[in-house]
């Protein structure tokens, strides 16, 4: 998910081309405002930290693009291309390393695991907004 200040600071096709050019396939994409209820669910498991009513408010304060991408590890990889939470943790090279100054303002969520993205799809996603479909280039991407 592009978080509102990657939205707000027009880095939109930026990141999203990062996932495109390594290899990902995108199945879903919506841009929405996200309604306090879905924000809190989303961070539920930061319930009780001291930034979580930041997060929620900052979360909501603008709209967000939803994503769904896949292929290969695309968990892993994805926290790869994202960086470090913190983004003076992280990775020159990484969208939060390259564009982010502040843990408060990291510009993307990404799942942190394969669970945790089924569970993100089916709470951000309706069944008829995944768009399967068959990229040609897969033979090119994949041994
Ligand atoms: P990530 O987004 O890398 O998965 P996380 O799940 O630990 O990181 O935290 C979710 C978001 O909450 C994170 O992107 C930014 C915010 N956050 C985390 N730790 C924070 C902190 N110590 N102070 C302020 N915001 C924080
Ligand atoms: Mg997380």
């Amino acid at each position: 998910m592009i978080k509102p200040d990657g939205v707000q600071r027009h880095l939109v096709g930026e990141i999203i081309s990062r996932f495109e050019a390594k290899g990902f396939t995108l199945v879903g994409l919506k841009m929405m405002k996200v309604s306090r209820e879905l924000a809190e669910q989303h961070y539920d498991v930061h319930k009780g930290k001291s930034f979580f009513s930041s997060l929620v408010d900052f979360i909501i304060s603008a709209p967000v693009i939803a994503m769904i991408w896949e292929g290969e590890n695309v968990v892993a990889a994805a926290r790869k291309i994202i960086g470090a939470t913190d983004p003076i943790n992280a990775e020159p090279g990484s969208i939060r390393g390259d564009f982010g100054v502040s843990i408060g303002r990291n510009l993307i969520h990404g799942s942190d695991a394969i669970e945790t993205a089924r569970r993100e799809i089916e709470l951000w996603f309706k069944e008829e907004e995944l768009v399967g479909w068959e990229p040609v280039r897969q033979s090119w991407l994949y041994e």
